[in-house]
């Protein structure tokens, strides 16, 4: 690392080409997963910046999920962040699994409920149309990680409020259980920030961004919807990823 590489002539703000160069050097490796980060006074030295630039580098660089900083000790390199692929119409658990870590999830609730406007009206289905709402916590290898709220369709899986989703897969159930295949999902990403619930259940300290998703799903004739679901997950822990083709 050196002073040349920080060009002074650039239009672009000197702590904004420190990130840059920290993030390049975290996504090749060349520092480990909780490797401490030089501090701000070496980082100082290194580039010739001020300590103020120095901190405004690594706070952001925190604020987008590669660092976390321990008070008195400095800032270290956070686990990479879970990467998912938007091609295939996966679970969960699937998802989960294809990285190597432990799916897990908390059951907040399981019920059936009927006469939901927001349902009626996105899905086109009889105002008196039952539905199963499951709300769950979703872990990886114990961490909570996203929150996720299912609606199915019950008459498609009759009594799926009476099975615990602490430690089964719903994609699962919906198969094995139900002979449901499913065809194909629509689905949205958006950015939001994570409101007073979603701070306390995923036990963060202050509000963060979330990456918030919505799918329909729908049955291998393409038209039936099945599920419509809402997931939100931390973005400092998690990235989508796209494949385009031209
Ligand atoms: C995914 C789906 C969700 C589905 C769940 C099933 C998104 C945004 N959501 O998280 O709709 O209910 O998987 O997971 O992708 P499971 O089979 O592990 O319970």
């Amino acid at each position: 690392m050196s002073q040349a590489e920080v060009s002074r002539k650039s239009p672009i703000p000197i702590y904004h080409q420190i990130k840059e160069l920290l993030k390049e050097r975290i996504e090749s490796g060349f520092f480990d997963t909780h490797e401490c980060l030089p501090s701000e006074r070496e980082l100082g030295e290194m580039y010739g910046i001020s300590r103020m630039t120095a901190r405004r580098a690594l706070k952001e660089l925190e604020g987008e999920g590669y660092v976390y900083r321990e008070q008195g000790k400095g800032s270290f390199v956070a686990e990479p962040k879970l990467r998912q692929a938007l091609l295939h119409l996966t679970s969960f658990t699937e998802d989960m699994r294809k990285r190597g870590l432990d799916p897990g999830a908390k059951v907040l609730e399981n019920q059936v409920i009927e006469g939901d406007k927001e349902l009626v009206d996105k899905l086109g289905v009889l105002p008196e149309e039952k539905f199963v709402r499951l709300q769950r916590v979703r872990l990886a290898d114990g961490e909570p990680l996203a929150i996720e709220t299912s609606f199915l369709r019950r008459k498609f899986c009759p009594e799926l409020e009476e099975i615990d989703f602490n430690n089964e897969s719903l994609y699962r159930v919906l198969n094995e259980r139900y002979g449901i295949d499913l065809g194909r999902a629509e689905q949205t990403v958006e950015a939001t920030l994570s409101g007073e619930f979603e701070t306390q259940i995923l036990n963060i300290e202050k509000a963060v961004p979330m990456l918030s998703t919505e799918r329909i799903t729908y049955l291998t004739d393409g038209e039936t919807v099945i599920e419509y679901a809402r997931s939100t997950y931390r973005a400092d822990r998690y990235k989508l990823y796209v494949e385009l083709r031209r």
